[in-house]
């Protein structure tokens, strides 16, 4: 199995449960390495690793001879980013994607692609909608649009050359390793840091969280049972709780309560994200482990209580740079 973006968050949660529950699988990572890649994040792991770049067409083409499978994460990933510089988020995840289909054309290799509710849109506050894998494209900000050209290109590569693939749309992810310029981790690191959490202007948007490990096991059962050709929405049904409501429990769960600050909010802002994933459950038996956000926040706050090491060091930056923009 190759797997690209594995030191990045998603990717390297999803090799460490690779090896626990397909113990012969023989995963190979390849990730370039940028600011939200880390090669710690695969320490303890059998994996062999590349350091590498996935718009590399040589080097992609040499290992996709090698595999019977690709798991797709790499990407530019953060939406706040791509406000600033597209750039990167074009090469990586229009670019990137294209090449890895090439090569997977051209050795005739299985590709999962892993994309993200995003490519939606968003959806009206208190209206009663939810996505579905039918439901029309409209991404709102770079980040997102990128996705949705990577979406529309794995489908394209199956409709005209036959490429056998699966796509996976998931919601908003939490959980250990995530990057700290991510919402959930930013703020429990502020906190632990002694920095005061920060809100995104009144903090009425609403994400459907998911645990990583959620997330993960469904992509497993896509790789095993899925049908060629199909996408499936991974959602975990945490859909009534707004940005506030996630800042305040944070803050309540880590002994401050209520001791958080209103900052700049995001450009374009997406309101509200929801996720039907009665295809996956229905289809292919998944469902999440963490019903509860508070039970899946406890055990990402004492992991990032236990990894001081691992987010200390970028901190000083990570929030120079949001304060810069007045977040
Ligand atoms: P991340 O930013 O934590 O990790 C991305 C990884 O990709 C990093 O290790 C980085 O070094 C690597 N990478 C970036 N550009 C590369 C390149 N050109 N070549 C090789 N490697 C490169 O992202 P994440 O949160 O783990 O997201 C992984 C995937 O899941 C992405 O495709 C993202 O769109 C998708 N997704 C994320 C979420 C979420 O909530 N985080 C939700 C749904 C879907
Ligand atoms: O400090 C913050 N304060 C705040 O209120 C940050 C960083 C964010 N926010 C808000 C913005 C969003 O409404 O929290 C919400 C979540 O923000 P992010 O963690 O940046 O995630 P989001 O923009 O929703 O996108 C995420 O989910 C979908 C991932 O970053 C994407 O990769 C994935 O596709």
């Amino acid at each position: 199995m190759l797997v690209t973006g594995g030191a990045g968050f998603i990717g390297a949660n999803f090799v460490r449960l690779v090896e626990k529950q397909w113990p012969k699988c023989q995963v190979t990572v390849i990730d370039k390495l940028t600011y939200a890649g880390n090669r710690d994040n695969l320490a303890g792991t059998q994996t062999a690793f590349v350091h590498g770049d996935i718009t590399d067409a040589a080097l992609v083409d040499s290992l996709v001879a090698q595999t019977d499978v690709i798991v797709h994460f790499a990407a530019e990933s953060h939406n706040d980013n791509s406000l600033h510089d597209p750039s990167p988020f074009i090469t990586t995840n229009i670019m990137g994607t294209y090449v890895l289909l090439e090569a997977a054309r051209k050795h005739s290799v299985y590709l999962h692609h892993v994309s993200t509710d995003e490519v939606f849109g968003d959806l009206e506050i208190g209206a009663p909608t939810t996505f579905t894998e039918t439901t029309a494209y409209a991404p709102s900000s770079p980040y997102s649009a990128s996705k949705a050209s990577s979406d529309h290109l794995v489908r394209a590569w199956a409709r005209s050359f036959g490429l056998q693939v699966t796509v996976s749309n998931c919601s908003n992810n939490y959980g250990p390793y995530q990057h700290i310029e991510k919402f959930i981790p930013r703020q429990i690191t502020n906190i632990l840091d002694g920095r005061t959490p920060k809100l995104y202007g009144t903090g009425e948007q609403v994400r459907d969280w998911i645990h990583v490990d959620d997330h993960n096991l469904a992509v497993l059962e896509i790789l095993a049972h899925g049908e060629f050709g199909e996408t499936y929405n991974i959602g975990a049904d945490q859909q009534d709780i707004n940005n506030r409501e996630v800042i305040e429990l944070i803050c309540e769960l880590m002994g401050i309560p209520g001791q958080y600050e209103h900052v700049a909010d995001r450009p374009g802002h997406d309101q509200r994200y929801a996720m039907d994933a009665s295809k996956l459950r229905e289809q292919l038996g998944w469902q999440p482990q963490y019903t509860n956000l508070r039970d899946g926040l406890k055990q990402t706050i004492a992991w990032y209580t236990e990894h001081t090491a691992w987010w200390k060091t970028a901190k000083d930056d990570v929030e120079s740079t949001y304060a810069a923009k007045g977040q």
